[in-house]
């Protein structure tokens, strides 16, 4: 199988240095020396060094962007690919790969660690390794590939992923969806309906700013919100409470949505537990959201809804349409 691996920065493949640990550029060169002495590893791989490498916590739109025109560039050359990244922003890497490779007939993985490979005690080979044996289980399983973040031992929707520990090697969950296959020594999958759809690759002129992320929490007032729905946001994720809930007993703060609503702003209620569905009217807290036009989220991250208004935006989409895309 040839496998394309990209080093586009983040902790896996970072070195300390004065300031704390920064990615190093000869880190594609240690990874291709260790799986060159692996002889159990019949593939041919390509490892790639971004020429900017970044601490994932820097990382735009744009990056996604990139990443995307890359392995687009390589799509017909490779079987399968590999994105090594930062875990801060990786659920967001991967949720927008999955939006712009959509169905996608080859193995998409995203990966990282939480300490570095230079480190004796690391998880960055067994990652990779993991996502490595994920791709070849991939291949051959046919018309399940698809865009997935790979980590400790399980493979999650690319779309489904959520940065939920600091500290753990288990640094990912999917809230609201099983994952595809958890690795232990061997693999246990979760069987799909295979429905076979084409495949889509569409990577839009991505916008930075254009998406902000609006928190409710105890005592929140329009003059908070009212500078993060500046002029060119056109999309919002708004991180309700519990089934998606908000204060309802504040006239500015419904106002200020409806406004920007009303301007074109696409407003996506998700819910700040982290798990479950926003029931959208089941309190009449969150029924003043819908009359101020805010749209159900259901069960996704806010990662993915972030993400997917990014998306939709960059397509050029209306807001009408983008509206209907979240129903
Ligand atoms: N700050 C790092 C990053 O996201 C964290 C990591 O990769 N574990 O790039």
């Amino acid at each position: 199988m040839k496998i394309y691996i990209a080093y586009t920065g983040g902790t896996i493949g970072m070195v300390p240095s004065e300031q704390g640990l920064i990615p190093d550029a000869a880190f594609a060169d240690h990874l291709t020396q260790h799986l060159n002495e692996s002889d159990e590893l019949a593939h041919d791989f390509v490892i790639a060094s971004y020429p900017t490498l970044i601490d994932s916590s820097n990382a735009t739109a744009k990056d996604w962007q990139t990443i995307a025109c890359d392995i687009k560039s390589k799509w017909h050359d490779f079987d399968a690919f590999i994105v090594l990244h930062g875990t801060d922003t990786m659920a967001y890497t991967s949720a927008a790969l999955s939006f712009m490779f959509s169905h996608s007939d080859k193995p998409i993985i995203v990966t990282g660690s939480q300490v570095p490979m230079y480190k004796v005690r690391t998880d960055a080979m067994i990652n990779v390794m993991g996502a490595i044996s994920a791709c070849e289980e991939l291949n051959c399983k046919k018309n399940s590939n698809g865009v997935f973040l790979f980590f400790a031992g399980r493979l999650i929707e690319g779309d489904r992923a959520h940065k939920a520990h600091t500290s753990d090697w288990q640094a990912f969950s999917s809230p609201n969806c099983p994952e595809r296959g958890v690795l232990g020594i061997d693999w246990r999958w979760r069987s799909v309906d295979v429905v076979k759809q084409s495949m889509q690759i569409q990577i839009p002129e991505m916008q930075e700013g254009s998406v902000t992320i609006l928190p409710v929490f105890p005592g929140v007032h329009a003059a908070h919100w009212q500078g993060l729905l500046s002029e060119n946001v056109k999309g919002a994720v708004l991180l309700s409470y519990g089934a998606g809930n908000a204060p309802d007993r504040d006239p500015a703060l419904l106002a200020l949505l409806k406004t920007a609503s009303e301007r074109g702003v696409v407003i996506v209620n998700v819910s700040q537990c982290g798990a479950g569905s926003v029931a959208a009217g089941a309190y009449a807290a969150g029924s003043a959201l819908v009359e101020a036009g805010v749209v159900s989220g259901q069960d996704m991250t806010y990662e993915a809804a972030f993400v997917k208004l990014s998306f939709l935006i960059g397509l050029g989409a209306s807001s009408e349409e983008i509206r209907n895309c979240f129903l």
